[in-house]
């Protein structure tokens, strides 16, 4: 006779399938072809079902951190960490996700947007400091190596093109991880390349190692009240 799988099983394959089903209802868009240069499918791992908002674990056994938000502008009354400058590039409403994933082989970030203009060409990078109501707040590009230049080996970029849906799915991966405090936001410009107005901005309180910087200490605590810390 067959055993009875016992219900705290079930229970847990279901919480499973429901995890991988939500993921899946947010189809990519084909945008994704067109972006960074290291943009790249990757199969779905377990460990990316299992994201979770703002969970994370020690470097050193990786860091899956996943958070999402609906932009709007500066001004609305119910405050965003996604905030739009454009809207109509970045209607107020639309809605982006990031999902990094961090081990001792590099880091992965990823970005999948929902209800931007459609068939446009975004430029989006990591930047440094959290987003604020000037679009100049969240700082420079982060940079792995201090020297100067803007690259997309040395900088996180994520420039896509929306598809004809207005949805984006894009993922770059350096062989690096972020210095803690030091990568706060991603923005979204009118042009790609690595320059071109800021038409919105996603705080993102991006995980690393390392201790904190003096340059980093006035961006968002680790705890992530990003929110909070002087961007209104
Ligand atoms: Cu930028």
């Amino acid at each position: 006779m067959v055993a009875a799988v016992p219900a705290v099983v079930r229970a847990g394959v279901l919480t499973g399938v429901a995890a991988l089903a939500l993921l899946a209802a947010f189809p990519p868009g084909p945008g994704e072809q067109e972006g960074a240069g290291h943009a790249a499918h990757q199969p779905r791992t377990a460990q990316a079902a299992h994201a979770a908002h703002g969970t994370r674990t020690s470097p050193d056994a990786g860091l899956s951190l996943t958070t999402h938000a609906q932009f709007a502008t500066p001004t609305a009354l119910i405050p965003s960490p996604a905030l739009t400058y454009d809207t109509t590039l970045v209607p107020a409403g639309a809605r982006i996700e990031i999902t990094q994933q961090s081990d001792l082989w590099g880091t992965t970030v990823r970005a999948r947007l929902a209800g931007l203009k459609p068939s446009y060409a975004f430029g989006v990078h990591v930047h440094a400091a959290p987003c604020g109501t000037d679009p100049a707040a969240a700082g420079p590009h982060y940079r792995h190596a201090p020297d100067p230049g803007v690259s997309a080996l040395n900088e996180v970029w994520l420039d896509f093109t929306s598809g004809p849906d207005g949805m984006a799915t894009v993922e770059t991966k350096h062989a690096w991880g972020f210095r803690r405090g030091e990568a706060n936001s991603v923005v979204l410009h009118r042009e790609q390349g690595g320059s071109g107005d800021r038409v919105a901005c996603f705080t993102v309180p991006f995980g690393g190692s390392g201790v904190e910087s003096a340059a980093g200490s006035s961006a968002a605590p680790e705890a992530g009240s990003a929110a909070g810390s002087g961007t209104r």
